[in-house]
């Protein structure tokens, strides 16, 4: 009989993610964090200045929410690291008892990038708001994010466009471990913070294959997949997917970056991802637009005026439980309670897919689901 060998004197860790059940490469998994259990694979709804847009942390909590991510960026400008020090961290200030997520800031460099510069030292913004200067280098993200105090930081990585090609790739893919390893020297709080590496590497199989052997070497408890959908095709994303996951290690989390769109999130679980965020969701349900079974529902569309059912049939939101679509569709031109109402009902839509897709891994049903999930969402109600 083959026995994992137990180290003795092993540091305890703030992470233990253990697999219940998988198909594939798909896992159904429970990730023990500080603040508690959380079952993957999980969305991640996204509060990236520690508040999400239209949506209190309450109701995030109401709707079994476990796991919130904020971003280092934002924070560190407003309300600032060394104020969340101060009262104690993210959690006691936005009075969040689940685990947090930072974002390192490394994507600012590719949304915010007319106002940055980055070169080896790290990156510098102007900012948006005020045109003051902030200089994010590896040991600045780090210490910020050992101030804001949550559950899984991530690496400052350097980020380019996805359909970025040639030395420039290889030199953002390249920077990303060197500044890891300063990431890793600048963590003070190893003992209940996780910092997770992020994979860089594009579409290019070549450069991800070195990204991920430089990663997996540092022996980190868990893993992001960077660089991705941002623009590139499905099927160069499908792969790049698919061969990180193939070579993460088993037993650690991996998380996708960025990506929250239904169908990729069901196809990513079967590749093998544990964890996701996106904004999507909720900037989606600003724009009046719902997730349903059966794809997007345009609520502003003027023939839902004499829809006098819920956005979907059976959901347990706040919106479903007490509104016709008409009166969803009537209010989006007057009131912003319209926008809160459908942000809730696409977070709860999205969580509950991941809850019924882990059931299934763990039903041993997860073909049925998958083929119930697609028959659905590319066929119109009929
Ligand atoms: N790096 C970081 N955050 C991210 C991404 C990334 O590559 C993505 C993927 N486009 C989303 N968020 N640090
Ligand atoms: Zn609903």
């Amino acid at each position: 009989i083959k026995q994992k060998k137990i180290k003795l004197n092993e540091k305890p860790r703030p992470l233990e993610f253990t697999v219940l059940a998988t198909h594939n490469f798909a896992r159904a998994s429970i990730l023990k964090l500080p603040h508690g259990e959380v079952k993957t694979p999980v969305y991640m709804p996204v509060g990236t200045k520690g508040a999400m847009k239209g949506v209190t942390y309450q109701e995030m909590d109401d709707m079994g929410c476990k796991l919130l991510l904020a971003n280092t960026y934002h924070l560190a400008y407003k309300p600032s690291g060394d104020l969340l020090e101060k009262v104690g961290g993210l959690h006691k200030f936005v009075n969040w008892k689940h685990n947090i997520l930072t974002d390192s800031g490394g994507f600012q460099m590719v949304s915010l990038s007319q106002l940055s510069e980055v070169n080896e030292d790290g990156v510098t913004f102007e900012s948006p708001y005020d045109k003051t200067i902030m200089h994010l280098r590896p040991e600045d993200s780090i210490h910020t994010q050992n101030q804001i105090g949550a559950d899984i930081i991530m690496a400052l990585d350097d980020v380019v466009r996805t359909t970025t090609v040639g030395p420039r790739m290889q030199e953002a893919s390249e920077r990303t471990t060197r500044w890891l390893d300063r990431d890793i020297a600048a963590h003070k709080r190893k003992e209940d913070q996780n910092l997770f590496p992020i994979v860089q590497g594009g579409i290019d199989p070549k450069l991800r294959e070195q990204s991920l052997d430089d990663l997996i070497q540092r022996e980190a408890n868990g893993y992001a997949i960077g660089g991705l959908a941002g623009g590139e095709d499905k099927v160069d994303f499908w792969k790049t997917v698919a061969q990180c996951t193939a070579k993460l290690p088993n037993d650690k989390p991996r998380y996708l970056m960025g990506v929250g769109y239904p169908v990729d999130v069901v196809v990513c679980s079967c590749l093998g991802v544990d964890m996701f965020d996106c904004v999507f969701s909720t900037r989606t349900a600003r724009f009046g637009t719902a997730f349903t079974d059966y794809g997007f529902l345009k609520l502003k569309n003027s023939e839902i005026a004499n829809v006098f059912q819920p956005i979907q049939q059976g959901c347990q939101c706040q919106a479903c439980k007490s509104y016709t679509q008409s009166y969803l569709h009537y209010l989006i031109a007057k009131e912003q309670v319209a926008c809160h109402l459908i942000s809730i009902h696409n977070l709860n839509y999205l969580i509950q897919l991941m809850l019924n897709l882990r059931q299934s891994i763990i039903d041993g049903k997860l073909i049925e689901f998958v083929n119930q999930f697609l028959k659905k969402w590319y066929q119109k109600e009929g």
